[in-house]
């Protein structure tokens, strides 16, 4: 099967934007066959009937690399009570919190779990996203992580969107093992990585570096176990404090850390020589009303890729909208918008370690967003607009 799309801007995003204008398309089955100027169309494919864009922007379809859409039930109440005046402490008592979430994961079935996750899923690719990276984390059981990551994985079997599992046990201390966080490791969340894996239910393992959650020295052990099984990791770290997350990270080869507002320069220097990736997170940042700031301007004299994410999550991060995500990037941590779109393409795909996408050249997967729009600037610019078009999924436009 072979797909000619003409009349569009490109944006290939392999030096800068890479803009050709004027441009077509050649897709042959789920590939890009060649990218170029309309008028230089190759020999064979000049008589094949075009798709007319428009005049439209055509960017690689975006890969949204952080989220946990997976999960029962929603914290509304608790951010009511919250604006109500309710203290942190009122509202844990009354039960919210991520350990409400963790309840509410429990007792969904796994079909009810999948219809709730998949709206979520459902959001992300309507604002043009083409792959999307699902962190389990609110089971903390062997059987519910489980359950958790079936759901992800039968998500990219009902939609055409590539999904990408993420094993996070290590995301919060369950209340029985409330003052030993590190058994919780080592009895359930390894236990819980292996017999997962097994099942081919992981791509990547991940957890979260933090005073409230777990350590680095716990976190080690759980990255020594993944290091065993060949699987790559990446980190929750910085978020709320240095515990120098970062660092164990980049030793472990990590594909990404991921939040980074308490980063330090030791940090920083330490992920450039790793080649692990920064994974900015601005939707956690607005709604906990963060006031430190990711070392951007630091990340970006490194050379570190920054990679930006929904983070989507019932707690920090109720968002999916990757464009709302990347004026948010842009307007309060002044990225660029050519950095915000290398943030939801080429340097998603790094922090996801795919280098078949992310980019529009021949040879790649032909995962393509075609957006309303003339200028990639739009797609930062606009607050929560939806400007998406239409999107291709491994060379079918989506009906
Ligand atoms: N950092 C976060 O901001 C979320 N998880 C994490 O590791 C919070 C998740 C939640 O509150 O449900
Ligand atoms: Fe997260």
């Amino acid at each position: 099967m072979s797909l000619l799309l003409s009349n569009l801007t490109v944006a290939t995003m392999t030096d800068g934007y890479g803009l050709i204008p004027d441009a077509a398309v050649l897709i042959e089955g789920d590939r890009i066959a060649w990218v170029g100027p309309r008028a230089l169309i190759p020999g064979p494919y000049d008589t094949l009937p075009p798709v007319d864009l428009g005049g439209r922007l055509v960017t690689p379809g975006l890969l949204d690399c952080h989220t946990h859409i997976v999960f029962g039930g929603n914290r509304a109440e608790e951010f009511e009570m919250r604006l109500n005046g309710a203290s942190y402490e009122e509202v844990a008592r009354a039960g919210g919190g991520i350990l409400s979430t963790v309840r509410a994961t429990r007792a969904a079935t796994e079909a009810e779990l999948l219809e709730q996750s998949l709206s979520r899923a459902d959001q992300i690719i309507a604002g043009g996203a083409t792959t999307i990276e699902v962190k389990s984390g609110y089971g903390l059981t062997v059987a519910d992580e489980w359950k958790m990551l079936r759901v992800a994985r039968r998500i990219g079997e009902l939609r055409p969107v590539t999904i990408l599992t993420t094993h996070l046990a290590a995301h919060a201390v369950p209340p029985d093992y409330k003052n030993r966080p590190g058994g919780y490791i080592d009895e359930v969340a390894i236990p819980s990585l292996r017999a997962a894996h097994s099942e081919g239910l992981v791509d990547a393992v991940d957890a979260f570096c933090e005073g409230i959650a777990f350590s680095p020295e716990d976190v080690e052990r759980l990255f020594a176990v993944a290091r065993d099984l060949g699987l790559p990791v990446k980190l929750h770290a910085e978020q709320l404090s240095d515990l120098k997350g970062a660092i164990l990270a980049a030793r472990f080869g990590a594909l990404s850390a991921e939040h980074l507002e308490y980063l330090g320069p030791d940090g920083v220097v330490a992920m450039a020589k790793a080649g692990t990736v920064a994974v900015i997170l601005p939707g956690a940042f607005y709604t906990l009303r963060e006031k430190q700031l990711p070392p951007i301007a630091a990340l970006r004299a490194e050379g570190v890729p920054m990679a930006l994410a929904t983070d989507c999550n019932p707690g920090s991060s109720p968002i999916t909208s990757l464009t709302l995500t990347m004026n948010m990037a842009c307007t309060l941590f002044r990225m660029t918008p050519l950095e915000a779109l290398q943030g939801t393409t080429t340097h998603a795909a790094r922090a996801l370690g795919l280098s078949d996408r992310g980019t529009i050249a021949a040879g790649q997967r032909a995962d393509l967003a075609i957006w309303n729009a003339q200028h990639p600037a739009e797609l930062s610019y606009r607050v929560g607009a939806t400007t998406l078009h239409s999107r291709i999924f491994g060379g079918q436009i989506d009906a």
